[in-house]
């Protein structure tokens, strides 16, 4: 295993070609659990073997957990806005955050307003984000306005071009899709071999609750829950799954909140579906309660969809453990709750739907996870690993590169502390909002190394990385977004449209998404 070659030497150091030697660690990835060093050349693992010679530097993980660095495939940073809210996080804070968390690699979201080109999009999200990260990054895209040039046209050029997935909205006036638009973009989505990720909410359903609870004058933060019930989010999540099925197109449900969807999921994927879904740690760690409070106290925790009940937070939790779920994100969509811009546009008396939703958690995500989930006994190592990391790296097409300890894998791993108590306060915390909605909770793990491609970007407590440090990263197409072709056999109407539809042409294994 040992591959060590090639690179020069720091002065007064013998020559093993070793960059970097992490030695003593007591390693996990998504399916094993070894002792080994690890050494590192060019910034990428190049062996795994115990006694490896003396490296230019060296790190002694004295038996710590020694794990790939998080992968946080559902993040919002320095992203237009249509309201005149502003995001808190560019990439520069974002990123900083996420590297002290022990996040190695994020995907954010180059966003395209309603009438704007998503080539344009993209193009200006470069602009926002290149020069400006501490670790490294892709992009998802959110398509707001399916028209033919963009399904037809913009899509596949940018699939070509390593924006390999994209998010749909079902709710939001100024972001939702109709399900003709939907079926567009899942077709695109088909054809060109992208993964179509899904924010599963009735708008009919909210529009209609909150308008009457508005007219009433119930507006505060409470209500903001009360308008999206669980079975809002269960009839679209069916929806999605539904429409995903009539194309036989793989779909990801993102920030599913509980067991409503959790049941649509869950049924799905026993049907044979590709249907793959996502949760956060608001719905493990959050519930309504916490939107309750004083005036807008609240709105610090209104997201969408919004934490639920503590029977919601168990199926989460069972969600996890049983195989349901495949990613954890963090679903960072920070804004500060002071000042311009932030939760309060319309100061203390901001009605609910006005406040902008999304609560930060880029930093917090990893250590909440490994202290409620592995030490406390709910999920093992592996299963960690693998939604924190490997999962989301090949769901959207960036494994091995990311997402695990392997020859040849970027050196991309954080050094656990496990064990100290550790109290969650934002004074601590690395990113721009001026509140976390996990003051005041203890956790008993913490990043205590956080290595991107072998350099150190945190080390005892301290940020050590620098802008400009993250390198854009163009996915390949995902394995998992890939129909699943014996589909054809029990849906006809996708073989009489086989002569525009290459995926069902193509013999079985042929690659997908190439027209
Ligand atoms: N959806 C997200 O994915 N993030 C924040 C708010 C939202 O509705
Ligand atoms: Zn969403
Ligand atoms: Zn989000």
């Amino acid at each position: 295993m040992n591959a060590g070659h090639g690179a020069a030497s720091a002065p007064g150091v013998p020559n093993t070609g070793y960059e970097l030697v992490v030695r003593n660690a007591r390693v996990a990835t998504a399916s094993d659990v070894f002792d080994t060093d690890i050494g590192v050349i060019g910034g990428r693992i190049a062996a795994l073997a115990r006694g490896l010679p003396p490296g230019a530097r060296e790190i002694d993980a004295a038996g710590r957990w020694v794990l790939p660095g998080g992968v946080d495939a559902h993040c919002h940073l320095a992203q237009k806005t249509g309201d005149g809210s502003v995001m808190a996080d560019d990439f520069l804070s974002g990123t900083r955050s996420a590297a002290c968390g022990g996040t190695t690699t994020v995907i954010p979201f180059a966003a395209q307003l309603k009438g704007e080109s998503l080539v344009q999009a993209v193009r200006d999200y470069h602009a926002v984000a290149d020069g400006q990260a501490c670790v490294d990054y892709a992009f998802h895209m959110i398509v707001s306005d399916a028209t033919p040039r963009v399904t037809e046209e913009e899509l596949p050029a940018l699939i070509d071009q390593g924006y390999t997935s994209f998010k749909i909205y079902m709710t939001y006036d100024d972001l939702k899709l109709d399900d003709r638009q939907i079926l567009d973009v899942l077709y695109a989505a088909r054809r060109h071999g992208a993964m179509t990720m899904i924010h599963a909410e009735s708008s009919d359903c909210i529009a209609w609750l909150a308008e009457r609870m508005l007219a009433e004058g119930l507006d505060t933060p409470p209500y903001h829950a009360l308008s999206r019930p669980p079975v809002a989010e269960r009839e679209a999540t069916h929806r999605a799954i539904s429409l995903a099925e009539l194309l036989d197109t793989p779909i990801l449900i993102v920030h599913v909140s509980g067991p409503d969807a959790i049941e649509q999921i869950r049924w799905a994927q026993t049907r044979g579906l590709r249907i793959y879904a996502e949760t956060c740690p608001q719905y493990l760690f959050l519930t309504a309660a916490d939107l309750e409070g004083d005036l807008l106290h609240g709105a610090r925790c209104i997201c969408s969809p919004p934490p639920r009940d503590e029977a919601a937070q168990q199926a989460v939790w069972n969600g996890l453990a049983n195989g349901t779920f495949q990613v954890f994100s963090s679903d960072h969509a920070p804004f500060r709750f002071e000042g311009a811009g932030g939760k309060k546009p319309q100061g203390e008396h901001t009605p609910f739907n006005h406040v902008p939703n999304g609560i930060p958690g880029l930093e917090t995500r990893l250590a909440l996870l490994f202290s409620e989930g592995v030490l406390a006994g709910r999920l093992d190592i592996t299963e960690f690993v693998a939604l924190t990391a490997t999962r989301p790296a090949r769901l959207y097409g960036l494994y091995p590169r990311k997402g695990t300890i392997a020859i040849g894998a970027d050196a991309d791993m954080v050094v656990w502390d496990t064990g100290a108590a550790r109290v969650i306060r934002n004074a601590d915390l690395h990113h721009n909002v001026d509140y976390t909605p996990y003051e005041g909770r203890t956790v008993h793990a913490w990043p205590a190394i956080t290595l991107s491609r072998g350099q150190v970007v945190y080390a005892d407590g301290v940020f050590q990385g620098r802008a400009g440090h993250g390198r854009f990263l163009a996915c390949e197409r995902p394995e998992p977004a890939r129909p699943r072709r014996a589909a054809r056999r029990h849906a006809p109407w996708l073989a009489a449209l086989s002569r525009m539809d290459p995926i069902a042409q193509a013999p079985s294994g042929g690659k997908a998404g190439r027209e």
